[in-house]
């Protein structure tokens, strides 16, 4: 089980600032906000607070865009606002981690704006700008934001690489300078006491040298180059530098933000005699439900993927490293509308998710609203939409002659915004976000899901994460125990075992509206059982040997 850390056993929170709680009316979310509501996370149960990126920045893609690393973006406040925050976490025993975006920086940053003015400024290699080939782009490359990745400018006719926005240009690791000015940020942050760093995109600051052309796909310009930025040959260095000048001399805890990673890669990165990172995001059980295209062509997702994808992970770092556990965050839709049901089994649907991810091990990741069981939105037009991947996609789309309507499903269904509508409080306008004009609409659900209905319903989905955070906290197996996966074929139900000594943990899910039989497998052999929690009335002395599964029913049994 490798050795036990504070950060294998706590729950994590994160925080969209823009989307949280706004203070001041003007329809944004502020640091404020999040110190005012800090006893109510404390109550729930979080003892790290991921806070999404609040420095500096002209929010082409709300805050992953930094003009000044130094600084907090003037909508959310002053760093004396931050500093308050930061306080009033700790003296709560809460810890803050950071979100570090240093794979790129705004277009607006004093380093790109020198980069730019000539070929021999001294900042011109803090980033990565290459001549046009045959009057086109240096590759073909495509933007993860749509169109190239290859921005031209006038001024030194040259191109520079953008992987997402265009007011997003790719840093230039290779150079030893940017190097050491990200690790003086960093320290500039943990020397304010900070807790640690979600890093973005991180495994994307290698890329192959030469920058080679990716695979042409039939019908379009620009091809994903992905195998030649993504766990590039230097990351592996870069991480261990950054490991011994600056991680390693503080308490915290790191997770690196991977897509494209696998279980193989994430051992190196996450080993716990390698000396890089403490755990990573990885993105294979988020892409089961697209089309290898890209994430907007949609596919419905098997449960039998999802446990095959989901055990690989598992076992892959048992021992060998550590896992973030998480159903959504900032960019994906909204769990309970995703993998469960956000109509009629809407409360045991987003209970059963919550049982099934936080019985597992790693470190759990609660994205603000997942504890109300907050849901995906769906706006008639598109200017109601802010999200710059989800314009850009919808522009690009339309371009190519696509049905609007059909475009519209993808984004009702895998939008960045479904996870971005304000923080539903309360059933007062806006939903208690704000008194002014929220800068993206609440969801028109707020009346039924919000805050104030759930916090003292001891039947709300709120209270069952408390519980459920609470037996991480009471029962270390739930932290350290080792997982098997039961009935691996099973089309509807998601079960598995904790083992820890002669403890298990057996954990049952129904992933359907429809009822199902559980039936337990006999090498499972037990002289006491316990039912820990469960999101329906369960008989605790009925047998387990073989039960029905009522729709979306999750149980957990302690059996010794
Ligand atoms: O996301 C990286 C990433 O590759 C995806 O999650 C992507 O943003 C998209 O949603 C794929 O569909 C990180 C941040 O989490 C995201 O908010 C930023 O936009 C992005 O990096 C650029 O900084
Ligand atoms: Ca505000």
């Amino acid at each position: 089980m490798g050795n036990k850390t504070w950060w294998k056993e706590s729950v994590v929170y994160q925080i969209y600032p823009r989307s949280f709680k706004d203070t001041n009316g003007d329809g944004i979310g502020d640091l404020k906000g999040i110190t005012e509501k800090l006893d109510y996370l404390k109550e729930l149960g979080v003892d790290v607070i991921w806070l999404s990126p609040v420095y500096e920045s002209p929010n082409d893609d709300n805050g992953y865009d930094i003009s000044n690393y130094r600084e907090i973006m003037k909508e959310f406040g002053t760093m004396e606002d931050w500093e308050e925050l930061l306080h009033q976490m700790h003296e709560r025993n809460m810890k803050l981690m950071m979100d570090l975006v240093v794979n790129h920086s705004s277009d607006e940053h004093e380093w790109f704006q020198q980069s730019r003015l000539s070929k021999d400024n001294p900042y011109r290699d803090y980033y990565i700008w290459c001549p046009g080939k045959d009057g086109k782009e240096p590759n073909n490359w495509e933007s993860i934001f749509s169109g190239s990745a290859w921005q031209y400018d006038e001024q030194t006719d040259e191109y520079y690489l953008h992987l997402f926005s265009k007011k997003q240009p790719d840093l230039n690791w290779e150079n030893p300078k940017v190097r050491r000015e990200v690790y003086d940020l960093m320290t500039f942050w943990l020397e304010k006491g900070i807790d640690g760093f979600r890093m973005d995109v991180i495994n994307m600051i290698s890329k192959v040298p030469g920058l080679p052309d990716g695979e042409p796909q039939e019908g379009k310009k620009y091809a994903p180059g992905g195998q030649y930025y993504m766990n590039g040959p230097r990351m592996h260095e870069f991480l261990q530098e950054m490991n011994a000048q600056v991680l390693s001399k503080y308490d915290i805890m790191t997770v690196g933000e991977m897509p494209g990673v696998d279980p193989e890669q994430a051992q190196l990165y996450t080993g716990e005699d390698r000396n890089e990172l403490n755990m990573v995001f990885q993105f294979e059980h988020m892409d089961l439900d697209s089309q290898p295209t890209g994430k907007w062509d949609l596919r419905p997702l098997r449960l039998i993927d999802l446990k095959e994808t989901v055990t690989k992970w598992q076992k892959g770092l048992e021992d060998k490293g550590w896992n973030s556990l998480y159903l959504n965050n900032h960019d994906q839709p909204r769990m309970v509308s995703r993998f469960g049901d956000d109509g009629e089994y809407w409360l045991e649907s987003a209970k059963m998710l919550g049982t099934f991810l936080h019985m597992m091990q790693g470190t759990p990741y609660i994205y603000q609203g997942e504890e109300l069981g907050m849901t995906n939105v769906k706006f008639d037009s598109i200017e109601d939409y802010q999200d710059i991947e989800t314009l850009n996609m919808y522009k690009e789309r339309l371009e190519a002659g696509k049905d609007p309507s059909e475009i519209m499903h993808s984004i009702y269904v895998k939008g960045r915004d479904n996870a971005r509508t304000p923080m539903q409080w309360d059933e007062s306008e806006h939903a208690g976000f704000t008194t002014g004009k929220p800068w993206l609409k609440v969801n028109p659900n707020y009346k039924e899901i919000n805050a104030s209905k759930q916090v003292n319903d001891p039947t709300s989905i709120y209270n069952y994460y408390k519980k459920l955070i609470d037996l991480r906290k009471t029962h270390e197996i739930v932290v350290y125990g080792s997982y098997d996966l039961l009935l691996p074929d099973h089309p509807t139900i998601y079960a598995y075992t904790r083992t820890l000594g002669d403890e298990k943990l057996l954990v049952v899910s129904n992933f359907s509206k429809e009822s199902s039989t559980f039936e337990l497998p006999e090498s499972i052999t037990y002289r006491s059982k316990e039912l820990l929690i469960g999101n329906y009335e369960v008989d605790e002395n009925g047998e387990i040997e073989e039960f029905d599964l009522r729709p979306y029913e999750a149980r957990v049994y302690k059996l010794k």
